[in-house]
């Protein structure tokens, strides 16, 4: 049984498009009105993966694997190759797929640690999670860890409002650290099940947040010894290749038990889903296909190829 009920197909299918338009629509134009597809053909597809953000490794195996299994000349047909392809591509998703929320009930307080550049969508992403998990019937605090920026608790005030869940902050400048300590003491003392610490995405510099994040993480344990239980790194989707460098950079210094790519709606770039997945070897857990606070969806890996492919 699956945690939220917050998966909308047509939603997925329509965030999508322009990804499916890049994808999909140039691979049926490429192979429409073609008896059996040739070798060329198969270049063809392989050129449209590649520039669909999918990346070379990646559309390197979906390729190498569709032409192993479409030996024979009268395998080739059309309806084969897309079918092939999806194939593929869900394989990719699946080999790094975990379900969300199987472990939710063992631990309380259920600690999420959400990390990520400047701009990609923590805030408003906590907002939506916070929402999913009491309508879930969790008790829920926020942790505003973001005293970096000065409207940073005022923006996650309004979200925790509009997902009927407590807020813990302090004034600006105080400690991250010590925002994070005091949320969880403070859920823990009052029996929350889930604390969703938003985190600054930008500081002095770099190396200055990376280390911001190993003592949160350090402090974090210092409550509850298992604590975070998940550390999610959000990625914006717009960004291609660029939500690949990061998640790199990320996890060079922190373990990050998942990925949330955010903003898939309106890009053409949502090729890059597939790519982070191979790459990076975690999974993706959820997907941001709008800005209203029912616009975050559980990752499904068969969905959201199938949402990729499909036309009506
Ligand atoms: N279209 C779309 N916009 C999104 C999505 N998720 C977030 N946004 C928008 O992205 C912008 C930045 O979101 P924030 O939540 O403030 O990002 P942040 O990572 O907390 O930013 P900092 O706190 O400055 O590091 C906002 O305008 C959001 O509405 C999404 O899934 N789709
Ligand atoms: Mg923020």
């Amino acid at each position: 049984m699956s945690l939220f009920d917050n998966i909308n197909f047509k939603k997925l299918k329509d965030g999508l498009t322009k990804t499916r338009n890049k994808l999909f629509n140039s691979i049926t134009e490429t192979i429409s009105g073609k008896a059996v597809i040739d070798n060329a053909t198969l270049d063809e597809i392989e050129e449209i993966l590649i520039t669909s953000d999918i990346g070379f490794d990646t559309t390197e195996t979906i390729i190498e694997n569709a032409r192993k299994s479409l030996k024979n000349e009268r395998d080739r047909s059309t309806i084969n190759i897309v079918e092939t392809v999806k194939k593929e591509l869900s394989e990719v998703l699946k080999s790094n797929y975990a379900a969300n929320g199987d472990d939710i009930n063992k631990f309380k307080p259920y600690v999420f640690l959400i990390v990520g550049v400047n701009g990609v969508g923590k805030t408003t992403t906590i907002g939506k999670l916070a929402y999913n998990f009491n309508k879930a019937g969790l008790k829920v605090i926020i942790g505003a860890a973001d005293t970096f920026r000065a409207a940073a608790n005022e923006q996650l005030e309004i979200w925790a409002k509009r997902a009927d869940v407590e807020i813990y902050q302090k004034e600006k400048g105080t400690d991250p650290s010590s925002v994070a300590f005091d949320a969880v003491k403070k859920a823990q003392k009052e029996n929350f099940d889930i604390v969703l610490i938003d985190t600054a995405g930008r500081l002095h510099n770099k190396a200055n947040l990376m280390e911001e994040l190993g003592k949160l993480k350090r402090v974090l344990a210092k409550v509850v010894p298992y604590a975070p239980n998940e550390t999610l790194l959000v990625l914006d989707g717009t960004t291609g290749q660029n939500a690949v460098l990061q998640a790199e950079e990320f996890k060079k210094v922190t373990n990050i038990s998942g990925l949330i790519i955010t903003k898939l709606d309106g890009t053409a770039k949502g090729g890059v889903v597939f790519q982070i997945s191979s790459k990076l070897k975690i999974p993706v857990k959820y997907i941001g296909v709008g800005e209203a606070i029912d616009d975050l969806q559980t990752f499904d890996p068969d969905l959201f190829v199938s949402a990729l492919f499909e036309t009506n």
